[in-house]
């Protein structure tokens, strides 16, 4: 059972947290708070396979899903993140709908997808495969990263493809395909974000955000305006937030 996907399903929302540090202590600790999901970060960190699935275990002990944003639009990827016990998959800078489509083959088995069998830690290492197969198409959570102006003029055709779970704005992307690099607040960044949440409210497909900057506000208002797949900070900001907070008036 795939608790994220379930309550996203049923419109409800569902907030993550994000692991850049590639640290399955860090995971732990993150996945022992009110998170519903921890995501693992591979496009811009150096986590490898061995560090994600040290970080699955950590996370699965809490009963948590755990996702990873992947480098790019790589079936052998998706097949090892799935393979080293990822609940599903978030797929960075998804323009087109052949992408989409690709995304969703990829996290699927046959007959819905190209995902490759094997007896791999997700099945327990061949004790639990027939299950797992049984399942797993309907478990699996593909979440397709908006975060190109492409996407803008491309989001009708991209969320009509089917098995679609949610989308994902990636708000520093977007920003910088728009020229406006890091301006998050630029009117034309939001009323580029305000069309993708509404063509996801369209087509039923659960809007998402990565609100990056640790301001509790932000995640508020995202919230409030509609998106329901929200990654909350960074778990590097918030050990940055820490020192500082601590550092503050310490005399020198
Ligand atoms: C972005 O802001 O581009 C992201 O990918 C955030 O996850
Ligand atoms: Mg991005």
């Amino acid at each position: 059972m795939n608790a994220t996907k379930e309550k996203l399903t049923a419109g409800g929302s569902a907030v993550g947290g994000w692991i850049m540090t590639a640290d399955a202590t860090v995971a732990e600790l993150m996945a022992g708070e009110a998170f519903d999901w921890i995501c693992v970060d591979m496009e811009h960190t150096a986590a490898d396979y061995a560090a994600l699935e040290h970080i699955c275990r950590a996370v699965k002990a809490s009963g948590k899903e755990v996702f990873a944003r992947l480098q790019g639009h790589d079936a052998v990827m998706a097949k090892k993140v799935l393979d080293m016990g990822c609940d599903g998959i978030i797929v960075p800078c998804v323009n087109t709908r052949e992408e989409a489509e690709r995304a969703v083959a990829m996290a699927k088995y046959p007959p819905a997808g190209i995902r490759g069998a094997s007896l791999a830690r997700c099945t327990d290492y061949g004790r639990g495969f027939a299950r797992y197969f049984a399942e797993h198409n309907d478990n699996v959570l593909v979440a397709v990263m908006l975060e190109h102006v492409d996407a803008v003029t491309n989001v009708e055709e991209i969320l009509s493809v089917e098995g679609i779970d949610a989308t994902f704005i990636g708000p520093y992307d977007l920003s910088a395909s728009m020229n406006l690099a890091g301006q998050l607040d630029h009117p034309e960044v939001r009323a580029a974000q305000n069309t993708l949440l509404q063509a996801c409210q369209r087509h039923g497909v659960a809007p998402g955000y990565h609100v990056v900057p640790t301001e509790p506000e932000r995640v508020r208002v995202s919230i409030e305006e509609g998106f329901r797949f929200v990654a909350l900070g960074l778990d590097t900001r918030f050990i940055i937030d820490g020192c500082r907070r601590m550092l503050e008036g310490v005399p020198r």
